[in-house]
C-alpha cells in the first residue's frame, strides 16, 4: 500500500518538475573536426541519417520525454539552422506555455562579446532565464545522435537530491580525451573532473573504459543562477562548463554523475549497448549515417516510440528507372530519402539525403550523399561523404587510390574522402 502510494507521489513530483524545467539547447558551436562540412553551418545544422539534422535529436528527446519549453542558443553561422528550426519546430501553442525560441548571440551583457564558452552562452541570457521562473535547466549539447528520456535524468536528479546532474557514459579510455571524464565515489558523486585530457584515467576496474560528460546538465535554476553569477566575476575563467564551471564546484556542491544507460531509449531488438554518437570527426559521421542501412542499426529509426521529429521537404517518392536497355537503376542495402532518382546506376550500402540524382554507369557504394547532390554518368565512388549539392563530373573514381583520393579532396585516417564543390571547382582551375 505505502510504497505504491509513494512511487505514484514520486511519478507526480517528476512529472510537476519536468513542467517547470526549461532546456537550454547550446547549438552555437563550429564543430571544427568535421572540416569542409561546417564550413558554412554549425554542427547541430549538419544533416543527418537521410532527413535529419543533428539538432533534430536532442528537441526530439526534449518533445518525447514531456519538455515543451525549449530556447536554443545559436552563434556560429546560424543561418540555416534558424532556418529549419523556424520551418520545424513551430508547432508549438504559446497559449498554454510551450515553446520553441531562439536565442541568437547578441551582445547582451556589459563585455559586448560574443558568447566566449558554453556557460557564457547561457549566462548572458540569465535575464530571461529569471524571467521564466523555472524550477530546473536542462543544459543540453545540441550535436549529439541518441534518444534519452530527460524525465529519467529527472527522477534520479530528484532522488539524489543534487544541485546538479551530469549524464555520463562509458567510452574506451582512448576516446575520451575528446570529452569532460569524471571520476565518482559508491554513491555517483561527482569527485573529480577533467576536461579533455590527454591521458584520461580508467573506470576503476575497466582500464579500457573511461566515465565521460555527455554535455547534458540539469541544474537546479537558483544554483545555476548563483553559479554563473560567481563564475562571472572570475577574470580568469574561460566560461565553459567543462573546463571552468564544473570542476570548480567539486567537493562544494552536489554534483551527481547521471548513467545514460539509466535514461537511454533502446531499441526494440534490445541491444544492450546506449547509443549516443558525438559525430564529431568525417570519419565518426560517415560511420553513423552507414550504421542506418544495417539490417538492425544501433539506432532506430523507425520506431514509432520515440519519433524523431524534423522539418521535411516536399518531395516525391525516390524514384528507380530500369528501362528495356538493361540500365540498371537500383539500390540496395541503402536508404534513399524523397524526390531522389537512380537512373541507369547501382546504389549499394549507401545513404542518400533528398533529391540526389545517379546517372547511367555510375555506381556508389558505401557512401554518404548530402541533399541535391549529382552523380554523372560512368562515375565510380566508394567511402565517400558528399557535401550538399555537389556535382559530380562525368568519370570521377573514387575509392581506389587512397593518394590520389587525399590530393584531391581530404581523405581522413579512416579511409573516407569528403568532397566538396569548392574541391572539384579547385582541381578544375
Ligand atoms: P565539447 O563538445 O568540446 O565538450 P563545446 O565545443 O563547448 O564542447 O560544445 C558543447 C555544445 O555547446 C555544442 O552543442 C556546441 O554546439 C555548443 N556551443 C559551443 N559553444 C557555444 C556558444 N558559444 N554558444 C552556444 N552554443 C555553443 C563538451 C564538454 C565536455 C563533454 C562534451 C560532450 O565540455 O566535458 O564531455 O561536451 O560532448
Ligand atoms: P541516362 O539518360 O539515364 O543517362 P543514358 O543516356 O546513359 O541514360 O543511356 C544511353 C544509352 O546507353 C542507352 O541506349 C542505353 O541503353 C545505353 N546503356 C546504358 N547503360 C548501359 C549498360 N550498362 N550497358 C550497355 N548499354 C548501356
Amino acid at each position: 500500500g505505502h510504497a505504491i502510494a509513494d512511487e505514484l507521489a514520486f511519478a507526480n513530483d517528476v512529472n510537476r518538475a519536468m513542467r517547470g524545467t526549461l532546456a537550454l539547447v547550446l547549438a552555437g558551436g563550429r564543430g571544427s573536426r568535421l572540416l569542409d562540412l561546417t564550413d558554412k553551418e554549425s554542427k547541430p545544422a549538419v544533416p543527418f541519417g537521410g532527413k535529419y539534422r543533428i539538432v533534430d535529436f536532442p528537441l526530439s528527446n526534449c518533445i518525447n520525454s514531456g519538455l515543451r519549453r525549449i530556447c536554443v542558443l545559436t552563434q556560429y553561422k546560424a543561418h540555416t539552422l534558424i532556418h529549419h528550426i523556424q520551418r520545424g519546430w513551430g508547432f508549438f501553442r504559446a497559449e498554454v506555455g510551450e515553446f520553441v525560441e531562439l536565442w541568437p548571440a547578441q551582445q547582451q551583457t556589459a563585455s559586448a562579446a560574443w558568447y566566449q564558452g558554453t556557460a557564457d552562452a547561457v549566462y548572458q541570457n540569465i535575464e530571461q532565464i529569471r524571467a521564466h521562473g523555472a524550477d530546473h535547466i536542462l543544459v543540453l549539447a545540441g550535436d549529439h545522435v541518441y534518444r534519452q528520456d530527460y524525465s529519467k535524468m529527472m527522477a534520479s536528479h530528484l532522488r539524489a537530491h543534487a544541485d546538479v546532474s551530469v549524464a555520463c557514459i562509458e567510452v574506451p579510455r582512448m576516446d575520451a580525451t575528446a570529452f569532460g571524464v569524471v571520476d565518482v565515489d559508491d554513491n555517483d558523486t561527482i569527485t573529480g573532473f577533467l576536461e579533455k585530457p590527454a591521458d584520461p584515467p580508467s573506470i576503476p576496474g575497466q582500464p579500457d573504459k573511461a566515465f565521460a560528460s555527455m554535455g547534458i546538465y540539469l541544474f537546479n535554476a537558483d544554483f545555476l543562477v548563483s553559479v554563473l553569477e560567481e563564475d562571472a566575476r572570475d577574470p580568469n575563467s574561460s566560461r565553459d562548463f567543462g573546463k571552468n564551471i564544473l570542476p570548480a564546484l567539486l567537493g562544494r556542491a552536489r554534483m551527481v554523475a547521471h548513467r545514460f544507460q539509466e535514461s537511454c531509449v533502446y531499441p526494440p531488438h534490445a541491444n544492450d549497448e546506449p547509443y549516443w554518437r558525438d559525430v564529431g570527426t568525417v570519419d565518426a559521421y560517415w560511420a553513423a549515417n552507414l550504421d542506418l542501412v544495417a539490417v538492425t542499426p544501433d539506432l532506430d529509426l523507425y520506431d514509432p516510440a520515440w519519433p524523431i521529429w524534423t522539418h521535411m521537404v516536399q518531395r516525391p517518392g525516390a524514384k528507380f528507372v530500369f528501362d528495356e536497355d538493361d540500365r540498371r537503376g537500383m539500390a540496395v542495402d541503402s536508404v534513399l530519402s524523397a524526390g531522389c532518382i537512380v537512373s541507369g546506376g547501382a546504389v549499394r550500402g549507401s545513404l542518400l539525403f533528398h533529391d540526389v540524382r545517379v546517372n547511367s554507369y555510375s555506381s556508389v557504394d558505401q557512401c554518404v550523399l548530402l541533399p541535391e547532390v549529382d552523380i554523372g554518368r560512368h562515375v565510380r565512388l566508394s567511402k565517400a561523404v558528399v557535401a550538399a549539392g555537389v556535382r559530380i563530373p562525368a568519370g570521377l573514381v573514387v575509392g581506389e587510390d587512397p593518394e590520389e583520393d587525399a590530393r584531391r579532396f581530404v581523405h581522413t585516417k579512416g579511409g573516407v574522402t569528403l568532397i566538396t564543390q569548392d574541391m572539384l571547382d579547385r582541381l578544375e582551375d
